[in-house]
């Protein structure tokens, strides 16, 4: 038997999803890698040096804030942790221990440094041993399968590292952000109990992925003609 986190149900598909307003916005760079790094620390750009790290499988289930769970996902791509420990704290002065995410789409969140370095957090540049899509976070995302969807960041355009905790703006209602959206814990909200949410964002669900469908199938099609357009 499966045995779910409190108040998920599982789900036999694995909707392109999110706050309605991202359904319309998508990522100018789909196929190369390449992201900033700031805060903190001087800023430089990330790509090729990614290839140092060792390159890790992992089947995990994802659970998005809404109660919908797609289980066993495989993921490929580096951990946080290799990236952090090789590629960002040579370059660090100082202890940080916030860090702000930012994405192609204008999409934003935030988690503490030590949730992104346990050992299931992932850099994730595959699913199901192919390059992500433009649904599922092209060209590379954060997969943290102990936290809330919200947090696992597509389309990834910046990653900020701060000594302090910083107020984020995230375009959606702050009671609705948890700093840690931790799963196990229901975190599922600023402020209440996380099962009062259930309820509330259920009921988002099937509206939410339909305005996602169409949003992400007209987006194809326009993509199709520029690129017949240019040829
Ligand atoms: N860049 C970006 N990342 C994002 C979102 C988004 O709209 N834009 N939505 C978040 C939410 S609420 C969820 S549940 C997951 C959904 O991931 P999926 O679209 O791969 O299913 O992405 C998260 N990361
Ligand atoms: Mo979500």
């Amino acid at each position: 038997m499966i045995t779910l986190p409190p108040g998920q149900k599982e789900s036999t598909i694995f909707p392109r999803f999110g706050l309605p307003q991202y359904a319309n916005r998508f990522p100018k760079e789909l196929d190369k890698i390449q992201f900033e790094i700031g805060g903190d620390l001087e800023e430089f750009t990330i790509d090729q040096e990614l290839n140092s790290l060792p390159r890790v499988k992992q089947v995990s289930d994802f659970h998005c804030v809404t109660t919908w769970s797609k289980l066993n996902l495989n993921w490929s791509g580096y951990r946080f942790k290799d990236f952090y420990t090789h590629l960002i704290l040579p370059k660090v002065r100082g202890e940080m221990t916030f860090v702000v995410l930012k994405a192609q789409d204008g999409y934003k969140t935030s988690l503490p440094l030590k949730d992104l370095m346990q050992e299931n957090v992932l850099l994730a540049d595959q699913l199901d041993d192919q390059a992500l899509n433009l649904e599922h976070g092209a060209p590379i995302r954060i997969i943290a399968p102990d936290h809330y969807g919200y947090k696992n960041l597509k389309h990834i355009k910046r990653i900020e590292f701060y000594r302090e905790k910083k107020i984020v703006k995230q375009g959606f209602l702050s009671f609705m952000d948890h700093p840690r959206a931790r799963v196990a814990y229901e975190e599922r909200a600023s402020r209440g109990p996380g099962i009062f949410f259930r309820w509330l964002y259920k009921f988002g669900i099937k509206g939410t992925i339909r305005d996602f469908e169409k949003a992400t199938a007209e987006y194809k099609a326009k993509m199709k003609i520029d690129k017949n357009l240019l040829s």
